[in-house]
């Protein structure tokens, strides 16, 4: 198995200290580092989306494998400069206000970062004020509002009458997604589309940004 491979397999099985060892030895050795992240950490993450996605793993051992690949990432990232890094885009996500919840939203989180896009996490109970900002701020291609409340999930729709008031919606994509969420209610608010879980999330701004 080539070191590549090795660390691919760490991040797979979730092993941070493996994945944390092997990417030392790999920078050790110089060898360059987008290498170290694409074929090794996000390569780990590729093995790990369609079995996510098949059922064939769950949310937990999709959460290790996410952290032993942000603990390759982290020594990895240093070495390198942002412009070095293609990004898929920059998404904004963050859960709405009044929602506490936030297992779900980290988790598509992780795996939109670990699919290549920049994820500016706001947090948890984000107000509609704040995603305006933070839209005006990055000038991100997606907004992602996650909800897991029936009571908060209209903020939602608060949310995204404030980016159109604020002339944001034009070159912006809003994509939204929690438990009591669905496909129609996504259109009744004015959101671009809804997504089920963390792996349609990713391929729905895939999608999205074409
Ligand atoms: Co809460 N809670 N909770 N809770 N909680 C639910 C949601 C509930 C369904 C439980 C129940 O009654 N059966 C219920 C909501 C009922 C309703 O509104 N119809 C509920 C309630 C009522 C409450 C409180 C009001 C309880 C109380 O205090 N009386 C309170 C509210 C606090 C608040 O937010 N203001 C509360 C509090 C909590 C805890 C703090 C204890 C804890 C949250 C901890 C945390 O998140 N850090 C908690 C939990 C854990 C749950 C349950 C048990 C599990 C949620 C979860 O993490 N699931 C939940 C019951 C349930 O769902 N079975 C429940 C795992 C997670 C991976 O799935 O979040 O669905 P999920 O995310 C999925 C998809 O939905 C999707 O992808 C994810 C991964 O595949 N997705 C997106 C999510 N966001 C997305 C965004 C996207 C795309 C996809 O694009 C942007």
């Amino acid at each position: 198995m080539s070191d590549f491979n090795k660390l691919a397999d760490t991040v797979f099985r979730g092993d941070f200290f493996g994945a944390e060892q092997i990417t030392k030895e790999l920078i050790e050795k110089g060898i360059d580092p987008l290498a170290i992240i694409n074929q090794g950490l996000i390569a780990g993450m590729d093995i790990v989306a369609p079995k996510f996605k098949a059922g064939e793993m769950f949310v937990p051992e999709v959460m290790m494998a996410a952290r032993a690949m942000a603990t390759g990432m982290e020594l990895v990232k240093p070495l390198i400069k942002d412009t070095d890094v293609p990004s898929k885009g920059t998404v904004i996500i963050g859960t709405v206000a009044g929602d506490l919840h936030d297992i779900g939203k980290n988790l598509v989180a992780m795996i939109l970062e670990s699919g290549g896009f920049k994820v500016i996490d706001l947090g948890v109970d984000v107000s509609v004020e704040a995603f305006v900002e933070a839209a005006k701020k990055h000038n991100p291609q997606v907004i992602g509002m996650s909800a897991l409340l029936t009571t908060t999930m209209l903020a939602m729709k608060d949310t995204i009458d404030a980016l159109t008031e604020a002339g944001l919606r034009k070159n912006l994509k809003v994509i939204v997604g929690g438990a009591p969420l669905s496909v129609e209610f996504s259109a009744q608010i004015g959101a671009d589309d809804y997504a089920s879980d963390a792996m349609a999330a990713k391929e729905l701004c895939e999608k999205l940004l074409g």
